[in-house]
Formats: structure tokens, C-alpha cells, sequence
């Protein structure tokens, strides 16, 4: 039997855009379905009850939701291509661990940043930067956060760098200056 996936996302979506590249990743074929998170549809609501957001991956009509989760599902269950996820137990709890830090680091400092005013910008400015030096040292001088290929931390991070022009012009700051190897990941 083929396996059904249908991935419920929006467009702009972090979080799904992470699910988006597992995906193609590993050559999965699905179904997009596009929710208005003004107005949620019956099936997101129904798949995930608890947090009513998107992304949720509905594998053979089971709901996996939370992009990281999700992450590591595709990568479970779809083990024979492109691995995320480093096989070595240790060498994988370090890539959640690090996964874990961009989502509870990254996001939350962008929002400050773009939603608060004058003031309230600092601290989320300062620890923005703070951030982005962190995972500037950790990827170091290798082309990945996890080695030679693209894995799970990369992908939790890349689809932030599309909002680095804006955190810069909205906080007034360079990241390009400030950590020249991210830029040059985010180019790779
Ligand atoms: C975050 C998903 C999320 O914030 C994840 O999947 O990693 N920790 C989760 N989804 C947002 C849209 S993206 O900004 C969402 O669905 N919001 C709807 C709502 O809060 O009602």
C-alpha cells in the first residue's frame, strides 16, 4: 500500500518550511494543504487538538504535530535516504540539544525584535546577536552544524536566515560583519 501524507502548512511558516525540506529531502511525495490560521479547518483542528497550529503531517491518517517531532519522524520512518539525524546516539543528542537551543533561542529574540518598540527591542536585540555568535562558534569552520552534509540543525535553522536582512535593518546591526560563517552556510 503507497503511503498517504498530507502536510497541513502555511505558506510563511517557519516551522512548516522545516517540514517542506525533510520532505523533499527525502523525496517524499505528499499532499499540501494550505490553512488560514484565522479561519482553521475541521482537520487541523480535529489533528491537533491540543495546539491548533501548524504544521501537522498526517501520515496514513495518524497526526504527527510539532515541526521538530516531525523532523525526526520523516527521518525514522523514511531512513533509507538522506539521513537527518546522526545514527550515533550521543552524536544525535546533541543535534536535538541543538535544535532544541534555535527553538527556543531564535524565533522567540525575532519577535522581540519586530514586535517590540524602541526600549523593548534591546534585550532581544543583544540576545539575538548573543545567539547567532553561539551558533556561529558551534558550526566552526565545517560547511554544516553536523559535518560534511546537511542534517537536522541545519534545517532548524535555515529557514530563519530568509529574516536576517530584516532582523539587521530592524535592529541595526550586521550580521554579515558580526558572523561572516553563518552568512556563508546560509549561501551553501
Ligand atoms: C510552532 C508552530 C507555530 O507557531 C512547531 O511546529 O515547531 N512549535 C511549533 N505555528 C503557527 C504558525 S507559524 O508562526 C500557528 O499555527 N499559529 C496558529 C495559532 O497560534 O493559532
Amino acid at each position: 500500500m503507497e503511503d498517504e501524507v498530507i502536510l497541513l502548512d502555511m505558506w510563511a511558516s517557519h516551522f512548516g518550511m522545516r517540514v517542506k525540506i525533510a520532505l523533499a529531502e527525502k523525496g517524499i511525495k505528499y499532499e499540501h494543504r494550505e490553512e488560514n490560521l484565522e479561519n482553521k479547518s475541521p482537520l487541523l483542528l480535529k489533528m491537533n487538538p491540543i495546539h491548533k497550529k501548524i504544521p501537522v503531517l498526517i501520515h496514513n491518517e495518524k497526526p504527527i504535530c510539532e515541526s521538530l517531532i516531525i523532523v525526526q519522524y520523516i527521518d525514522e520512518v523514511w531512513r533509507d535516504n538522506s539521513p537527518l539525524l546522526p545514527s550515533d546516539p550521543y552524536q544525535r543528542a546533541q543535534a536535538r540539544f541543538w535544535a532544541d537551543y534555535i527553538d527556543k533561542k531564535v524565533y522567540p529574540c525575532m519577535r522581540g525584535i519586530y514586535s517590540g518598540k524602541g526600549e523593548e527591542q534591546e534585550k532581544p536585540k543583544e540576545e539575538y546577536q548573543e545567539v547567532l555568535k553561539v551558533l556561529e562558534g558551534k558550526l566552526g569552520e565545517k560547511p554544516y552544524f553536523g559535518g560534511d552534509s546537511f542534517g537536522s540543525v541545519d534545517l532548524s535553522f535555515v529557514t530563519f536566515y530568509s529574516w536576517f536582512y530584516a532582523m539587521e535593518e530592524l535592529g541595526n546591526f550586521s550580521i554579515k560583519a558580526q558572523c561572516p560563517k553563518l552568512v556563508a552556510w546560509a549561501k551553501r
